[in-house]
């Protein structure tokens, strides 16, 4: 039997890496950083070394939410402005963001942003931690508009806007009646081809459902039922249901091959990027492609319900009906801002990011409690969780998508602030990442920051360590963009600032 993931938790995270004082740019090192004046053998001191982990922190994840963007754009054979970023942001924060030199300029040029940040902070190039997190500030805008913005705008024009509509997560969707079809990952159009298919008559014994992100966007778009989130896409396989398991990139367990040995799930994966040992690879290039891998897998999935082990099958009852398919185009923005103004709600909170399974405390219950005076707003894996507790009815949590879906958060908190004729960061807006996993999370969090919304992480990383790193940053960020990325474990004690404070002096902290 294959390990699970409540298995391999066993091996416990190494707290010198978490906290950013582990530099393994070289290989005279990996050099350890354990006390205040210790130095990596090349002389790099502490600060330089959590810095620059930030910064490649920050450049994986833009790297590959701006991936997904170029993907989209090879597939649909687009283009888009050179003037994008001045286009899509706030006129006052463009300037800011010109006046401090942080606009990537060219077009394309963002991979070079992306692949500089990486050439600066190898062994032995930028020795300035300052100059080095407000490249951490750029990549961040990097990945808001040349990653999110963009992905989620080709993708709306290629396979349409999400409408509002009632749907259904948790893996009581898989049904063992039928054949299952399950995608995976966060790139749609091998989903979206699918989608199609199963609309037709004769694939009428189809199930489709839909993992993580890559699901999330059918699910906002079709109403097609999510079966689970980053952390249950092993027992998505472990049903002994799902008759093919087709995955593209990002968020993908190398854990499922091995996994599927076990069962019969096919594992196929679908992206030239994204290989799995023992799996098979039906890449998907343009629309034709999509659509003929979409009828391989149908007819693969058909042959393989067969091998189905009966005395394996484990399948759960829990599906939860979710109001979804919320974006800047469908939610009252005028009305919010008119509750807001005269005191009627305190804030709008968007609650963001992944499932982190080291993260045991209950978040649920904070967002819960917090929904009495704040709207809440949230995407991505989260968003699922929040769902599958029957948080998500349309009145006062709206789910807005995927993460790179994350584009309509911000598109909402600078509608909102146009309406009320104020910045962004004078409003009380907040972002709240609990259990944060992926370099991506932590790229959206500098992208809201660079926006001037606060920035909340539930889990503690780079930035809490002891060094002047979290100050500086807090410093920077207060001055310039007049925002803060702060780290709270605990939920209570969340709730109780925010009760006891609000959102809106965050300026004066
Ligand atoms: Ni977001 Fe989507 Fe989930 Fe985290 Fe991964 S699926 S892009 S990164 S784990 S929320």
């Amino acid at each position: 039997m294959a390990e699970m993931i409540n298995d391999r938790l066993q091996s416990k995270p190494c707290m010198i890496g978490l906290l950013g004082k582990c530099c393994k740019h070289c290989l005279m090192g990996p050099c350890i950083l354990a006390k205040p004046n210790d130095k990596g053998v090349c002389g790099a001191n502490i600060d330089v070394v959590t810095a620059r982990n930030i910064l490649r922190f920050v450049a994986g994840g833009a790297a590959a939410h701006c991936g997904h963007a170029y993907h989209m754009l090879e597939y649909s054979d687009r283009k888009y402005s050179a003037r994008y970023i001045e286009k899509k942001a706030p006129r006052y924060l463009y300037k800011l963001w010109e006046r401090l030199g942080i606009v990537p300029k060219i077009h394309f040029e963002h991979f070079k942003d992306i692949s500089e940040a990486l050439h600066a902070s190898t062994m032995g190039v930028d020795a300035n931690y300052g100059h080095i997190l407000g490249n951490a500030i750029k990549l961040g805008i990097i990945d808001g508009y040349f990653g999110m913005y963009l992905a989620t705008e080709l993708e709306e024009m290629e396979f349409g806007l999400p409408s509002i509509r009632k749907g259904i997560v948790d893996l009581g969707v898989i049904k063992p009646e039928k054949i299952n079809i399950a995608v995976h990952g966060h790139f749609p159009p091998l989903a979206e081809a699918l989608a199609k298919e199963v609309k037709k008559k004769e694939n009428s014994d189809i199930n489709l459902i839909g993992v993580c992100c890559t699901g999330t966007a059918l699910l906002a778009r079709h109403g097609i039922p999510l079966a689970g989130n980053f952390i249950l896409q092993e027992q998505v396989i472990v049903s002994g249901c799902v008759d093919v398991l087709a995955v593209d990139m990002q968020c993908i367990m190398p854990s499922l091959s091995d996994l599927a040995e076990c069962y019969h799930t096919k594992i196929v994966t679908t992206n030239e990027l994204c290989r799995i040992p023992k799996a098979m690879h039906l890449p998907v290039s343009g629309r034709k492609s999509a659509s003929d891998v979409a009828k391989r897998i149908i007819a693969l999935a058909r042959i393989n319900r067969h091998n189905r082990n009966k005395g394996k099958m484990k399948l759960s009852n829990n599906k939860t009906e979710a109001v979804v398919g919320f974006s800047e185009n469908n939610l009252p923005l005028a009305e919010w801002a008119k509750m807001l103004s005269e005191g009627k709600i305190k804030g709008v909170v968007a609650a963001i990011g992944c499932e982190n399974p080291r993260v045991k405390e209950n978040w649920v219950d904070f967002y819960r409690e917090l929904s009495k005076d704040y709207i809440i707003l949230t995407t991505g894996c989260i968003a699922f969780k929040l769902a599958a507790a029957g948080l998500l009815d349309g009145k006062r949590f709206f789910h807005l998508g995927s993460c790179v879906n994350n584009s309509r958060v911000a598109e909402v908190f600078r509608k909102i602030a146009e309406i009320i004729d104020k910045q962004i960061t004078e409003l009380p807006f907040l972002i709240s990442c609990p259990m944060p996993i992926t370099e991506k999370a932590i790229a959206i969090g500098f992208f809201f920051a660079a926006l001037g919304v606060d920035v909340h992480f539930g889990y503690p990383f780079l930035l809490t360590s002891d060094t002047k790193i979290a100050d500086f940053l807090k410093n920077l960020l207060k001055k310039d963009f007049r925002s803060k990325i702060f780290v709270e474990t605990n939920p209570e004690m969340l709730i109780a600032r925010i009760r006891k404070e609000g959102l809106s002096d965050k300026v004066k902290n």
